[in-house]
């Protein structure tokens, strides 16, 4: 059998068996085995696929599109975003949270075992964790636009900032949003320092707003798609005044005039009003 062939930015071309099977004989109607044989599939890229989504009514075609599944006013507002950014083609598929718990529903969790969102699918591959989402549709279907690599000079400026939003901004939010929640006395020392610390992440923030543009400094990034969440919908869930902090608040009106979030926000969360104050 002949090898599978893939064209970089094009699609590929599968070679596929079809094992000896019953069948008619078209003009006898008589019994036969059909012989195996090979047939030639072909998936064509996601890049391609938009390129012929429009048109895909005037041929028989299938377009197997990525779908993000979203869960209302959620982190997973960043894929939607960073698609339009990308221009890269996607189905959306909305979640709504459990009005009392606030909580994915079970459709989320038949796809991954954690239920929370966001979640991919693209063909086969079902993927979780924002993180690995971006870097996957970056590399896969964005041709390597919006991160940095290690010859820009901001490339470590770019991994610090882009790691820094899962690994502290939303972290820190989510702790104050759970020690608020358990009603603890205002000097309780745990709070008090958790508290602390979502000052010093903001400040740090703040400070490094300054003067760059955005995180990983004069180049809007994928950095700056993994951080809006915490400083903006998170504000749902756990408020906090962002008033003493200028550079933020400049920053969020910069990011409120990309086209791209604007389209991503109406499509996501489309009766939600933004908090970019
Ligand atoms: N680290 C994960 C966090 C995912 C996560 O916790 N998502 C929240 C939405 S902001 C969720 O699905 N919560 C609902 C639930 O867990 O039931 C990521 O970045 O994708």
């Amino acid at each position: 059998m002949g090898h599978d062939v893939k064209i970089s930015g094009f699609g590929n071309f599968e070679v596929r068996a079809k094992v000896p099977r019953p069948g008619r004989h078209p003009k006898t109607v008589e019994a036969v085995t059909i012989p195996p044989s090979c047939f030639i599939t072909f998936k064509p890229t996601v890049t391609l696929r938009g390129k012929i989504h429009p048109y895909s009514i005037f041929f028989d075609l299938e377009i197997d599109m990525l779908t993000i599944h979203h869960l209302g006013k959620s982190q997973s507002e960043r894929i939607v975003w960073l698609c339009e950014e990308l221009d890269v083609p996607y189905e959306l598929k909305i979640h709504d949270r459990d009005s009392m718990t606030m909580l994915s529903p079970p459709a989320l969790r038949e796809l991954h075992p954690l239920g929370a969102a966001p979640v991919i699918c693209d063909g086969d591959l079902v993927l979780a964790e924002s993180a690995a989402i971006v870097e996957y549709i970056i590399n896969i279907h964005g041709e390597g636009r919006l991160a940095l690599g290690p010859n820009h000079k901001n490339y470590t400026d770019y991994l610090y900032w882009f790691h820094f939003s899962n690994g502290n901004l939303q972290p820190v939010f989510g702790r104050n949003m759970m020690l608020t929640r358990a009603n603890l006395a205002p000097d309780n020392a745990i709070l008090l320092s958790t508290q602390g610390r979502l000052t010093r992440v903001l400040t740090l923030l703040n400070d490094r707003l300054e003067n760059n543009d955005y995180l990983a400094g004069q180049e809007f990034t994928a950095a700056d798609i993994m951080s809006v969440f915490s400083l903006t919908t998170m504000r749902y869930f756990f408020h906090w005044d962002l008033s003493l902090y200028g550079n933020i608040l400049k920053y969020l009106k910069r990011i409120s005039d990309r086209p791209a979030y604007q389209r991503a926000m109406r499509k996501a969360d489309f009766n939600m009003p933004l908090l970019l104050t």
